[in-house]
């Protein structure tokens, strides 16, 4: 029996087919025993963790870590589990480890990471456990040798998500849990259709995991996989996880095709360059197989600073797609990364009045604030800040509070970011989004966006970002005044 652990990763109203678990269980669906226990609709897995090991006992422990929130669930869990059953390995995937092996190896609780794409290294790993123990050879691994010392092993070659089987939804305890309601429809689900990310960009922590690799699940199996869903399970709408969805633009426009006649509304990441290529006639049959918001990492309005980032893209061609994009009824999502650190007071004024030339084109475009935090990257980080900035030792490091701030991006405590900076930048997102609400938040009542939006509508115009304590009041008594989800 292997034991899949998802820890919780989020609130109840976020929660989303665990992708992850899902993965690691289709190359072992009909051929091995496996459960998968997810912290996010279980509320006890430890408890869970000792039912299972009484009534089965398990010969592996094998936990899917994010950074953030989820790893911060892993630890004590994990600790705890060694603790009670010190010969059942215990294996690490997914970004946390890919990210962080030497530090996750540091964990006494945790035999192995696996790096990256994880479906062929794990079925590996089980091999040598159960065999001649030999890990050298296993491409994507880390693990400590017979002396206690951290070895990373190879990259592991990237394979086509088609390469394996489908996701078995049906293996999760309760898989209605996971269709929840959203802007895009009453019942959403989630499908990621390709594995990494093309483009080297050195902000991104996806980087140094894929190391700028793609491999995109062919339209046929994205429908077909969308059609089971709507079978099974009835959804009308899906977010596509991608971290690029949208590439060559036959790919896209044959997606299109596919997903007209299921009816779905939809939501995925794409590249302001990529999009601009697009014809009309593709633009058209995205939104005819119901493309209804499109997130763009824009991340600066200053053409040095995405030089800087490799993002590969300009500023103008930002400008002009958020213009574009409108006559096709399809709403961008703009991300921006705030807080260059070579001038995080200039790069901020800039990116503000950047932001507010993409809503005079488009008003309904949607921003993302995000600060900027560093990850390791085979580039070297965006900003120059190697030396600046030591990364934690151990995942009990990283789950402090300090660290638990950084990953999350609240109060990421960067030594080139003045405190006065880091509160314009959240003051001017605290207004932006009081000004326009994000259509995304579905529990926030009409009053609630209507009062937002008076009280908001002076500063705005004005540019007053300074102080806005009455807007900090009126989205605590709007997020006090909005259902309770955790029952959920
Ligand atoms: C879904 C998602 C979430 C969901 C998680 C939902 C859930 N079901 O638990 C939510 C919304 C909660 C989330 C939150 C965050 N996320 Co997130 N998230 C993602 C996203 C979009 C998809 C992950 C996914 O499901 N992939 C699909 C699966 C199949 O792929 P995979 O996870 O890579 O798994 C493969 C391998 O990693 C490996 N593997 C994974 N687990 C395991 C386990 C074992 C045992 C093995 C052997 C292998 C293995 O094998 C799998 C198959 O090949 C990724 C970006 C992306 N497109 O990947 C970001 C991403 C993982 N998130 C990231 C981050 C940082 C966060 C946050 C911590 C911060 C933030 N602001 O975004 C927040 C936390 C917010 C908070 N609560 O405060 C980063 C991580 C890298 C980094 N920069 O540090 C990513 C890469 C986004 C990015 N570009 O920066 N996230």
């Amino acid at each position: 029996m292997i034991i899949i652990l998802h820890p919780r990763a989020t609130k109840p109203k976020n929660r989303r087919f665990p992708l992850a678990a899902l993965a690691i269980a289709a190359v072992l669906e009909g051929k091995e025993e496996y459960v998968i226990v997810d912290g996010n609709v279980d509320p006890q897995p430890e408890r869970t963790l000792d039912r299972i090991m009484r009534e089965t006992g398990a010969e592996m422990l094998a936990v899917s870590v994010m950074p953030g929130p989820q790893m911060a669930a892993a630890v004590p869990l994990c600790r705890d589990f060694r603790q009670k059953y010190p010969r059942v390995p215990v294996v690490w995937g997914g970004y946390f480890p890919s990210l962080y092996a030497d530090a996750t190896l540091n964990a006494p609780y945790v035999d192995f990471a696996i790096r990256g794409q994880g479906e062929d290294t794990f079925l590996e790993l089980l091999a040598a456990l159960r065999g001649p123990r030999k890990f050298g050879g296993i491409r994507g691994l880390s693990y400590k040798d017979d002396f206690g010392l951290r070895v990373n092993n190879a990259e592991r070659p990237m394979r086509s998500p088609d390469d394996f089987p489908w996701p078995p939804y049906h293996r999760l305890a309760n898989p209605e849990k996971y269709i929840l309601p959203t802007f895009l429809g009453r019942r959403t689900a989630v499908h990621h259709a390709s594995i990494g990310c093309p483009f080297r960009c050195k902000f991104c922590g996806v980087v140094p995991v894929h190391e700028g690799r793609q491999r995109m699940e062919g339209p046929e199996r994205t429908a077909a996989i969308l059609t089971h869903l709507q079978r099974e399970y009835d959804i009308d709408s899906v977010q596509f996880y991608d971290n690029n969805f949208f590439l060559k633009e036959s790919h896209a426009l044959e997606q299109a095709e596919r997903l007209t006649p299921l009816g779905l509304r939809w939501w995925a990441e794409g590249r302001v360059d990529a999009m601009l290529r697009y014809s009309d006639q593709t633009m058209r049959a995205l939104r005819r197989s119901g493309a209804t918001m499109i997130f763009f990492g824009a991340e600066s309005g200053s053409d040095k600073v995405l030089a800087e980032m490799n993002k590969r893209i300009t500023s103008s061609q930002t400008l002009e797609l958020a213009a574009r994009i409108r006559q096709f009824g399809i709403v961008p999502e703009f991300s921006f990364v705030f807080g260059n650190p070579a001038d995080p007071e200039g790069d901020t004024r800039d990116t503000i009045q950047f932001i507010r030339r993409i809503k005079k084109l488009n008003p309904e475009a949607e921003i993302i604030v995000q600060h900027y935090i560093p990850t390791p990257h085979p580039d070297g980080m965006y900003g120059d800040v190697e030396g600046k900035i030591e990364f934690p030792r151990t995942p009990e490091e990283w789950a402090s509070e300090r660290w638990y701030n950084f990953t999350v991006r609240h109060d990421p405590n960067l030594p080139w970011l003045p405190q006065a900076v880091k509160e314009q930048i959240d003051n001017f997102e605290l207004v932006v989004n009081s000004r326009w609400p994000t259509i995304q938040d579905i529990h926030l009542p009409r009053w609630g966006r209507n009062m937002l939006r008076s009280l908001s509508l002076w500063r705005y115009a004005l540019g007053v970002y300074k102080f806005p304590f009455e807007l900090q009041w009126a989205q605590r008594l709007v997020s006090l005044r909005k259902p309770r989800l955790e029952s959920l």
